[in-house]
């Protein structure tokens, strides 16, 4: 596949709710949404890094400078076998995994398209639907918390994941674990509690949570080890993890017992099937995260988590739990807490162009 042009954009889609975690609200996401043309095909995918470093370090505005003077000009103009070869190619820029992910997926996009197959038929999924939860941000009261995951729960999600931060735990758990006693329920603090806080976590551990997704640093195994060790529940790590070298790390230590892979945190679909293959070496589930994409990523997430190892349901709810209207053509629904792999060559979703211009903040052509 030879690649001839690439065009980014900087998109920003209005949430229906505004998302609070413990690093702040999301009223409006804005992302990056790269697509690669080649022999009169296209590919797409989309960024995770968001305008400010909080969830990790990563940025938009970096990871566009990186795409466009560094990343584009070494892919342009070049005929690749394979993802793997694009891949390894890259392979000498050291970090900004975010940022290498945008273009390896949007080239496994591509690249499934021409040969006119799924992406999940590629990447050697095993199922056609993904078994999928919902991840509810910080709600303003205990009681509308109750309310809305009983109301995901109606609706066939098979796991609620509560955003927790120090004040808002114990109780909030308690109460949806009374309101719903065999639903299965994680929490995750997004990196915000220390060992300081460690009364409050082992509380946490007494509550019957299937996992405690990143309650410590974004960037520490060691403090996470010593906790697991001293808790039952299994932790899952998500910010920490952004290799297979960091998941075998993890996994060796003892610093998690299960693994959240973001497809766009790892560097793409080559990183993230290495990340799933590690962890079932060690025995160990993995989940598929979210960062609240739209269609574009929502369905290379989906793709993703058609592996083996993705026994725990995922984050890649309805695409219409966020958005009034999105930037692909097709929807993206679950029926009975089941996301069917949208079907049809690559990730197998279109993009609404004229909606996807309404709501494009900036756009430019690269080419060699
Ligand atoms: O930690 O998994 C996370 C959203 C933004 C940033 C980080 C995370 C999340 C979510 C939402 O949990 C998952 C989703 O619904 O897309
Ligand atoms: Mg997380």
């Amino acid at each position: 596949m030879r690649l001839d042009r690439a065009e980014l954009r900087v998109v920003s889609l209005p949430l229906l709710q505004p998302f609070r975690t413990s690093f702040g609200v999301v009223g409006e996401k804005t992302f990056l949404l790269l697509r690669l043309f080649g022999e009169g095909l296209e590919g797409a995918a989309e960024g995770v890094m968001d305008a400010r470093p909080q969830y990790r370090e990563e940025t938009l505005s970096g990871a566009l400078a990186l795409l466009r003077e560094t990343v584009l000009p070494e892919v342009l103009g070049r005929d690749w076998v394979n993802p793997e070869e694009l891949t390894r190619h890259l392979s000498f820029l050291r970090g900004n995994r975010m940022a290498l992910a945008t273009a390896e997926m949007a080239f496994w996009d591509l690249h499934a398209r021409s040969l006119g197959r799924p992406l999940s038929a590629l990447l050697g999924g095993v199922r056609d639907a993904v078994p999928v939860g919902v991840s509810l941000g910080i709600q303003p009261s205990v009681q509308a918390t109750v309310e809305t995951a009983r109301a995901h729960a109606e609706r066939g999600y098979r796991r609620i994941k509560l955003k927790i931060e120090p004040g808002w735990d114990v109780e909030v758990v308690r109460a949806v674990k009374a309101a719903l006693p065999d639903m299965p329920v994680t929490v995750d603090a997004n990196a915000v509690y220390t060992p300081a806080h460690l009364n409050t976590l082992l509380e946490l551990d007494g509550l019957g949570l299937d996992y405690i997704e990143q309650p410590l640093a974004w960037n520490d195994l060691r403090d996470h080890a010593k906790l697991q060790a001293l808790m039952r529940t299994p932790l899952c790590l998500d910010e920490c993890i952004t290799t297979a070298q960091d998941a075998r790390k993890a996994l060796e230590t003892g610093a998690c017992r299960l693994v959240n892979i973001k497809v766009g945190r790892v560097g793409g679909y080559l990183e993230a099937r290495r990340v799933h293959d590690v962890a079932a070496s060690f025995g160990a589930p993995v989940c598929c995260g979210g960062m609240l994409e739209s269609g574009v990523g929502r369905a290379h997430n989906i793709h993703l988590a058609t592996l083996e190892n993705f026994t725990k349901p995922g984050d890649t709810s309805s695409s219409s739990r966020y958005w009034a209207r999105d930037i692909s053509c097709e929807a993206l629904e679950t029926e009975s807490g089941l996301m069917p792999v949208p079907p049809g060559p690559g990730t197998g979703v279109t993009l609404d162009l004229p909606f996807l211009d309404s709501v494009t903040r900036m756009k430019e052509t690269v080419t060699l």
